[in-house]
């Protein structure tokens, strides 16, 4: 059985949208029999797929498994680059280092690497992100934006506006982004962003921006140490979502939402950040590697820097730190 064309079929068949296509036509499309057809149906059966056959009319497809194999993220795809390469494997150590592995091996922006499981998701200095299989996005994007290397942290908030959006749009949930990285619902976190960077001397050579997204988690599968801190979509709507809906989703508005950026800079992206900010107007406690100030988040500046006003009246430029209310 050639499993290429199976997963065209099942793109094929999702493009559709629940109409009917007949065995002949799918037949004349692959170049296969109208037996071949069968068989290859049978195997998408068998792989999760719901599939109707009815008489003179042919194939359609009613219901399909949330796997991230390419075929059935790419069908549907709005995007013009962003994820029209799929790097997809069921388990890996880390995305970021599959894709920090095909960047440099060249290949172009907008290539995505998808895991149905990491065993050592990272996140920021070298913490762990908890990615059980089959229940979040854990995801991978490939940039090669001409900016030079000190814009780099704003990637990481144009990617948050872009994850809201797609959480917003896919379940109607509202969640907020925290600086700099972290997308919480009802105060807990929900996806974490991760941006890191190839560079030389003549700038960005490659942005690496991860993204692990809590999707399907019920409490009990996440870890002790997690407890009352992370949720999932699941948890938070009450019922499953699509993943690959999702990714879909998250690709579209980072290509949107980067082209933007780059057309016209961070000022709108700045306001739109804002907009579905946590921090800024509160009372926060910034732990930092070498001292914790707390104060007011007055703004983030045109390079995503947070400024904190501590009572003194001096305010901080914070260029990374963890971020806790204080009120
Ligand atoms: P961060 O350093 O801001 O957050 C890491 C912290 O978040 C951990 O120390 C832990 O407290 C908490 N945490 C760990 N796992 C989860 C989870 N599943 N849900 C909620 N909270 C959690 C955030 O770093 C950036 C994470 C990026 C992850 C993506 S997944 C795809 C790509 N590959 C990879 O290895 N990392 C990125």
């Amino acid at each position: 059985m050639n499993i290429t064309v199976t997963h065209k079929l099942a793109k094929r068949l999702i493009e559709a949208e629940g109409e009917a296509l007949s065995g002949q036509q799918l037949a004349d499309e692959f170049g296969i029999s109208r037996t071949a057809v069968w068989k290859h149906i049978k195997e998408l059966e068998e792989m999760g797929y719901t599939i109707h056959s009815v008489k003179k009319k042919g194939y359609s497809l009613s219901g399909s498994p949330d796997s991230l194999q390419p075929a059935a993220v790419q069908a549907l795809l709005k995007t013009r680059s962003l994820g029209r390469e799929i790097e997809y494997v069921p388990t890996c150590a880390s995305t970021q280092i599959i894709a920090h592995q095909l960047a440099q091996e060249g290949k172009p922006a907008g290539t995505v690497v998808l895991a149905e499981e990491q065993t050592a998701g990272r996140g920021r200095l070298a913490r762990k992100w908890d990615s059980a299989a089959g229940k979040g996005i854990w995801m991978s994007v490939i940039l090669r934006p001409a900016v030079v290397p000190q814009k780099a942290p704003q990637f990481t908030l144009v990617a948050a506006v872009a994850v809201v959006r797609a959480i917003e749009e896919v379940t109607g949930l509202k969640p907020e982004i925290k600086w700099p990285n972290d997308i919480l619902i009802a105060g807990r976190k929900c996806t974490g962003i991760l941006t890191e960077l190839q560079s030389d001397a003549d700038g960005i050579q490659a942005l690496i921006i991860g993204i692990g997204l809590n999707a399907n988690q019920d409490a009990a599968d996440f870890p002790a140490e997690l407890a009352g801190i992370a949720t999932s979509l699941k948890m938070e709507s009450g019922s499953g979502v699509s993943r690959q809906e999702l990714v879909r989703a998250i690709l579209y508005h980072l290509e949107v939402y980067t082209d933007l950026y780059i057309s016209q800079g961070f000022g709108l992206l700045k306001t739109i950040w804002e907009g579905y900010s946590s921090t800024i107007g509160n009372q926060v406690r910034a732990r930092m590697a070498k001292e914790t100030l707390t104060g007011i988040a007055e703004s983030i500046t045109e390079d995503g820097v947070l400024q904190l006003r501590t009572p003194d009246g001096k305010l901080h430029s914070i260029y990374s730190a963890d971020i806790e209310m204080a009120n």
